[in-house]
């Protein structure tokens, strides 16, 4: 028997229009979870009961609300294991990475309970005396969050842990297809000890999310979107939220670069990018792109990640493999279709393309009816090429060849996303000259463009993202708004700029 899920607004199951099928990727016949899908209505409804229910939140001192969060990270912790066996299980993503994913919900709690005793604020010199001038660090209100399924439980906890803590509600409408993650890890975290309200989840599709969000912000009981997902939906989250002139926190794509310099190891250069660009069958949004090689150690290297990638271990998540299947019906479609535009262009220097089937085995693996795929390579990319400048979202990554590091900088920066980069160099001006001229939110040096921490600022420029910062203290910027009080105890009134005091 699957589960049985629906939306829960207020402590109550919420009514579905619709029912979704949440399927095991790596076994299409399984499904793990038939989940209710509700419509604008609930999602708007969600919003005013948030917005009720965050009045009462944001008057609970931060110290508690922290205390609340150390519930939430104890609790994850005690389940973490078969919340990770339901993430491998509905995403296919390997277990090791899976544990990995739950405990950095865990660490963004242990990080985030302690700023329930700090939320700082500052006191700021008067220009005039008798005056004291403070800021404030205010909720927002209510946040509603959409996030992808790739991470499932991870990427969320950077949005809900820090809002909660910042005391704000929150309405989550995670993807359909992750469903029952979501929902479990929903579960802990009402169980921590959240009041009815504060933390709401709607499962609902992108076109009844998208008419409750704009309702919602239009009735006002929304002052913050936050979205991880394609740039394409960014794009219309961002022009959504800006019309009600409400901010969104976007984490979008990538087209993640690495840079060989002629000096790097080139076995680290190549594990790195053999985990980068397929771990999670390259379906994360910090996954590789594009390996930018020097021409003097090209060769070598291709040769080196070829044979990498041909002896990855692709197979069920719930083993020791590299990658599993990738996440879904609808990420494998999309594959396919760039696969069939790939093949007539281009040279794969890793063998077999295309879903790994009894006709089209992976050594002794034929995938069974799993969303398997062969991993592929493809050598000479060049700028104009949609290889190089759209992100696939899927196991493939491509190969150029570059003369200096101005030129690899300049490739780097070409397709517009501004996520992740790295360069694998033993020099270290080289390192620093490649940071500065990278437009990514993030570098790596010496190691791959994923596996980012959870208390260092996470986001993109460009295609990226609208240049939010999620993670460690910066987050608190999106969901706090800074309020400035100033306290005349001179008795009369003084006039800024006009009363500056003369020495
Ligand atoms: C994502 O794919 O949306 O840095 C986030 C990483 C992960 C997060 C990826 N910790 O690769």
């Amino acid at each position: 028997m699957s589960r049985q899920i629906v939306s829960v607004v207020g402590g109550k199951d919420a009514a579905s229009v619709d029912t979704y099928e949440s399927t095991n990727p790596a076994r299409t016949g399984d499904v793990v979870a038939s989940v209710g899908l509700a419509d604008a209505d609930v999602f708007a409804a969600a919003c005013r009961t948030a917005k009720e229910a965050q009045r009462e939140w944001a008057k609970v001192p931060a110290p508690v609300r922290g205390r609340v969060i150390a519930s939430i990270g104890r609790l994850v912790e005690a389940n973490a294991e078969s919340l990770a066996r339901l993430v491998t299980e509905e995403i296919g993503k390997p277990y090791a990475e899976a544990l990995g994913e739950v405990r950095e919900i865990v660490d963004t709690c242990d990080f985030f309970l302690g700023e329930g005793r700090r939320l700082y604020g500052q006191t700021v010199p008067s220009e005039m005396p008798d005056k004291n001038l403070f800021t404030f660090r205010t909720p927002v209100g209510v946040a509603a969050v959409i996030t992808a399924g790739n991470f499932p439980v991870a990427v969320p906890s950077w949005y809900l842990v820090p809002a909660l803590l910042c005391g704000n509600a929150v309405v989550w409408k995670p993807a359909e297809y992750s469903a029952a993650s979501a929902h479990a890890m929903f579960r802990l975290f009402s169980a921590a000890g959240l009041p009815d309200g504060v933390l709401n989840i709607v499962f609902a599709d992108g076109a009844e999310t998208f008419r409750g969000l704009d309702r919602a912000l239009g009735e006002g009981t929304v002052q913050k979107v936050g979205f991880t997902g394609s740039s394409e939906v960014g794009r219309r989250i961002g022009e959504l939220a800006g019309r009600h002139l409400q901010s969104a926190c976007l984490e979008l794509g990538g087209k993640n670069p690495m840079v060989v310099m002629p000096d790097a190891d080139l076995d680290l250069a190549v594990e790195g990018a053999l985990f980068s660009g397929f771990g999670t069958a390259g379906q994360r949004c910090t996954s590789l792109g594009t390996v930018i090689v020097h021409e003097s150690v090209h060769d070598e290297f291709l040769e080196r990640f070829a044979r990498a990638v041909r002896e990855a271990e692709i197979g069920d998540p719930a083993g020791d493999v590299l990658a599993g299947p990738l996440l879904d019906r609808k990420f494998a479609e999309r594959f396919e279709e760039y696969l069939t535009w790939i093949q007539p262009h281009h040279t794969v220097v890793t063998g077999p393309v295309g879903r790994i089937t009894e006709d089209n085995p992976r050594g002794g693996f034929d995938g069974g009816d799993g969303l398997y795929y062969h991993p592929v390579v493809v050598d000479g990319v060049r700028p104009d090429d949609r290889l190089f400048l759209e992100e696939t979202f899927g196991p493939i990554v491509g190969v150029t060849a570059f003369r200096t590091l101005d030129e690899a900088i300049e490739l780097a920066n070409l397709p517009g996303y501004g996520l992740s980069s790295s360069i694998y160099t033993t020099d270290a001006a080289n390192a620093f000259r490649f940071r500065e001229g990278v437009s990514a939110g993030m570098v790596s040096v010496n190691n791959s463009t994923s596996g980012a921490e959870a208390h260092l600022p996470f986001g993109g420029n460009g295609k990226s993202g609208n240049g939010s910062r999620q993670s460690g203290m910066w987050v608190l910027d999106q969901f706090t708004r800074w309020q400035a009080m100033n306290w005349d105890h001179s008795g009369r009134l003084q006039k800024a700029q006009m009363d500056v005091a003369e020495i």
